[in-house]
C-alpha cells in the first residue's frame, strides 16, 4: 500500500521537471528511438505517449533478442470536437507521411496519430500547430479536451455551450512555456515563430506539480447527453429557459477507470453539486480544480482522481471547499437533468439554411483499404465542399455547412469509396464503441477495436433473427478495465480482463445516467454473443413497453437473468 504522506514517483518527476521540461530537449537531440522514462511521464502533458508495437514484442531483433519497437502516439486537443476541413486534411497528411496511415477519432472528440517515430515527433507537433491546433494538455495531469455537443446548431443554447467550452479550455490551459520551447521554437534563431513567447512563466491555477491526476470536463444539454457528462470529473449541464442558457448545473466526481486488483478503485457517475450562471462558470471550474489540486491523493495514483476525494470526504464537504476557493456561496442545482441522447447520425438542418451529415465511423478508425476508403472519401469531400468537420464523443464525424444542393453529391462520394451511409448501418453497430487496445495501447490485456466488428457481425445475425434489430442500445468494449470506451454505463459493457476474456456488465443506461453491474466474468470472446442471446429472448418476452435492454436488465436483476439464461438456452 502507498505511504499516505509520501508523494508517488510521478509527483517527484513533475516537481523536478521545471514546469514540464525535464530533459526532453536532450532526448530529442539524441539518437535513441525512445525517451528516458521520467520524460515519458512529462511528454503526456505535451500530448504524446511513448508506446511500442505489442504485436512485434515477441519477434527477435538483429541482436537475437526481442526488442521493443518504440513509437509515439500524439493526441490533438479539439475542444467540442470542432475542426476545419484544412485541419482534418493536415492530420490525414501527417498519418500518411509520418504515422501508420490511420487516424483514430477518440471517445473524447480528439484525434490520435499513431506510430510516429521519435525523430519525427517535433515535425508532427509543429505541423499540428501550424493549422492552429495543439497537443498541449491533450493528456497529462491537467484539464484535458473539453467535450461539448458537436451539433453545429445555430440556436442560442448551442452558441453559449460552445462559448463556455472554449472559455474553459483557455482558462484551464497550462501556462508553462515548455511546450513552445520544445516543439515550436525556431532552432536557428531561437525565436518562438508560431505562438506564445514573451510572457513571465508561472502556473497560477495548477502550481508546479499540476494536478494529482488527469481531469476531464464536459458541457451538455438535458435533452442531449451525447458527451456522457456523468462520466467526467466536472460537468456543466445547461439549464435553459425560453431558449436561453440561464446557467449550468455543476456535476462533480465522475470517472470510470478501475483496477480490479486495487479494491479501493471503482467507476463512478458524477454527483450534482450546485447551479452557476454562465459568467461564473470558469471561476467555479477553477475552484473545483484547486480543491482537487490541494486535497487530491498525491501518494497513490490509483485513487488520485477527484471521484475518490468526493467519496472519501463527501459531497457536502467538497461543495463547502469549492465555495471557499470560489469566495462565496453557491446556489443549489435546479431540477433539470439528463433525459435524452442523440448520436447525430444522418441528415439534419443546422438552423441557418445549411445542413450537416453525421457519418458513422466504426470505432473511430479512419483508413483506406481496398474496399473501404475513409481517408479518400474525406479528402474528396473536403476538397469539393470545404465542410466543417465535427467529431462526436461516439468516435464519429459530423460534416457541417452542407448546402441543400450538395447533399446528394456528399452521399455519392461516401458510397463511391465503399462506405456505408449511416442510415444503412445496423442500430447495434451504430451505437457500439471500442477503445484502441492492441497493438498500440500499453495497458491493453486483450483485443478490443480489432475484434468488435466481428462481434457486431454476430450481434446483427442474432438480433435480426429475434426481430430486435431496431432496438437502440449501447455495446461498448475495452481491452482492459480502464474504461476508455465508457463500458460501465453502457447497456452492455464488455471489459477485457485477460487474454481473449471479458467481464460482461449489464444494466447501464443509454442516457449515461446509470452504471451496469457485473453479470459474468471471464467470458471468452467467442461466447460473448451466445451468452447474451437467451437474455435477448427473455427481453423480448418480459420487457415492459418501450423498455430498453439496459433498463430491463437493471429492473429484473442478475439472479432472474441467470434463471432465464438457462430457461431460454434451448429456445435461443
Ligand atoms: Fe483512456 C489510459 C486511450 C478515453 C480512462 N487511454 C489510456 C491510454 C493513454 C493508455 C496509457 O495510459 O498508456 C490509451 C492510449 C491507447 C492508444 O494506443 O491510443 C487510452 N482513452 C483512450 C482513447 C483514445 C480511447 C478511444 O479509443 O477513443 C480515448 C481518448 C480520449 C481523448 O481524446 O482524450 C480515451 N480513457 C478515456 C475515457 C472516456 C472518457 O474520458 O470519456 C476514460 C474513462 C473515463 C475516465 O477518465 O475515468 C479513460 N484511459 C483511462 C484510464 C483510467 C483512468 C483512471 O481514472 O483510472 C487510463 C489509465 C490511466 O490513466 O492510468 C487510460
Ligand atoms: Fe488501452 Fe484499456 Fe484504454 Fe482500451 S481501455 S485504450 S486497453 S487503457
Amino acid at each position: 500500500m502507498a505511504d499516505e504522506n509520501k508523494p508517488n514517483p510521478v509527483e517527484i518527476i513533475k516537481s523536478e521537471s521545471s514546469l514540464l521540461r525535464g530533459t526532453i530537449a536532450e532526448d530529442l537531440a539524441g539518437d535513441s528511438t525512445q525517451f528516458a522514462k521520467p520524460n515519458t511521464q512529462l511528454l503526456k502533458f505535451h500530448g504524446t505517449y511513448q508506446q511500442d508495437d505489442r504485436d512485434s514484442r515477441s519477434k527477435k531483433g538483429p541482436s537475437g533478442k526481442s526488442e521493443k519497437q518504440f513509437s509515439m502516439m500524439t493526441r490533438t486537443r479539439i475542444p467540442g470536437g470542432r475542426l476545419t476541413a484544412e485541419q482534418l486534411i493536415a492530420h490525414l497528411d501527417l498519418c500518411d507521411q509520418l504515422g501508420n496511415a490511420t487516424l483514430k477519432c477518440t471517445t473524447r472528440q480528439a484525434i490520435q496519430l499513431h506510430c510516429i517515430l521519435k525523430k519525427d515527433l517535433k515535425t508532427a507537433i509543429r505541423r499540428i500547430n501550424e493549422v492552429q491546433l495543439s497537443t498541449l494538455a491533450a493528456c497529462g495531469d491537467v484539464n484535458r479536451n473539453v467535450m461539448c455537443c458537436p451539433a453545429p446548431l445555430a440556436d442560442a443554447t448551442h452558441v453559449e455551450m460552445r462559448r463556455l467550452t472554449d472559455a474553459l479550455k483557455d482558462h484551464l490551459a497550462p501556462r508553462s512555456k515548455a511546450y513552445y520551447e520544445l516543439w515550436l521554437r525556431d532552432e536557428e534563431t531561437g525565436e518562438e515563430t508560431l505562438v506564445g513567447g514573451g510572457k513571465p512563466e508561472e502556473e497560477p491555477i495548477y502550481g508546479p506539480t499540476y494536478l494529482p491526476r488527469k481531469f476531464k470536463i464536459a458541457v451538455a444539454l438535458p435533452e442531449d447527453n451525447c458527451v456522457d457528462i456523468y462520466t467526467n470529473d466536472l460537468g456543466f449541464l445547461a439549464v435553459v429557459r425560453d431558449g436561453q442558457v440561464i446557467g449550468y448545473n455543476v456535476l462533480v466526481g465522475g470517472g470510470l477507470g478501475t483496477t480490479p486488483s486495487a479494491k479501493k478503485t471503482f467507476p463512478a457517475l458524477a454527483k450534482r453539486m450546485a447551479f452557476v450562471t454562465p459568467d461564473k462558470a470558469c471561476a467555479v471550474a477553477e475552484a473545483v480544480v484547486k480543491v482537487q489540486r490541494d486535497h487530491g491523493n498525491r501518494s497513490d495514483r490509483k485513487t488520485a482522481r477527484m471521484k475518490y476525494l468526493i467519496a472519501d470526504r463527501g459531497i457536502e464537504w467538497f461543495r463547502a471547499e469549492v465555495e471557499k476557493y470560489y469566495g462565496g456561496p453557491l446556489q443549489d442545482c435546479t431540477d433539470d437533468d439528463v433525459y435524452g441522447f442523440d448520436d447525430h447520425m444522418g441528415w439534419f438542418e443546422q438552423g441557418d439554411g445549411l445542413f450537416f451529415y453525421g457519418l458513422n465511423v466504426e470505432n473511430g478508425r479512419l483508413y483506406d483499404s481496398e474496399d473501404r476508403r475513409w481517408k479518400s472519401a474525406l479528402r474528396e469531400i473536403c476538397a469539393e465542399m470545404n465542410p466543417g468537420v465535427h467529431l462526436t464523443a461516439h468516435q464519429s464525424i459530423l460534416l457541417t455547412n452542407i448546402r441543400a444542393e450538395d447533399k446528394q453529391k456528399l452521399e455519392s462520394i461516401i458510397k463511391k469509396h465503399g462506405l456505408p451511409l449511416s442510415e444503412e448501418i445496423s442500430t447495434v453497430r451504430r451505437w457500439s464503441m471500442a477503445c484502441v487496445a492492441l497493438p498500440t495501447c500499453g495497458l491493453a490485456v486483450t483485443e478490443s477495436e480489432r475484434v468488435l466488428p466481428s462481434v457486431m457481425d454476430q450481434f446483427e445475425v442474432e438480433l435480426s433473427r429475434l426481430g430486435l434489430d431496431s432496438e437502440a442500445f449501447t455495446v461498448r468494449m475495452t481491452g482492459c478495465p480502464n474504461g476508455c470506451a465508457r463500458p460501465y454505463n453502457a447497456d452492455i459493457g464488455l471489459v477485457g480482463k485477460a487474454k481473449g476474456k471479458y467481464t460482461m456488465f449489464l444494466g447501464g443506461k443509454l442516457l449515461g445516467t446509470r452504471l451496469g453491474k457485473i453479470y459474468k466474468d471471464m467470458v471468452p470472446l467467442e461466447d460473448l454473443v451466445p451468452t447474451l442471446v437467451p437474455l435477448f429472448v427473455a427481453f423480448k418476452q418480459h420487457r415492459t413497453e418501450a423498455e430498453t435492454f439496459g433498463d430491463f436488465c437493471d429492473r429484473v436483476g442478475n439472479e432472474q437473468l441467470a434463471k432465464w439464461s438457462e430457461e431460454y438456452a434451448s429456445v435461443a
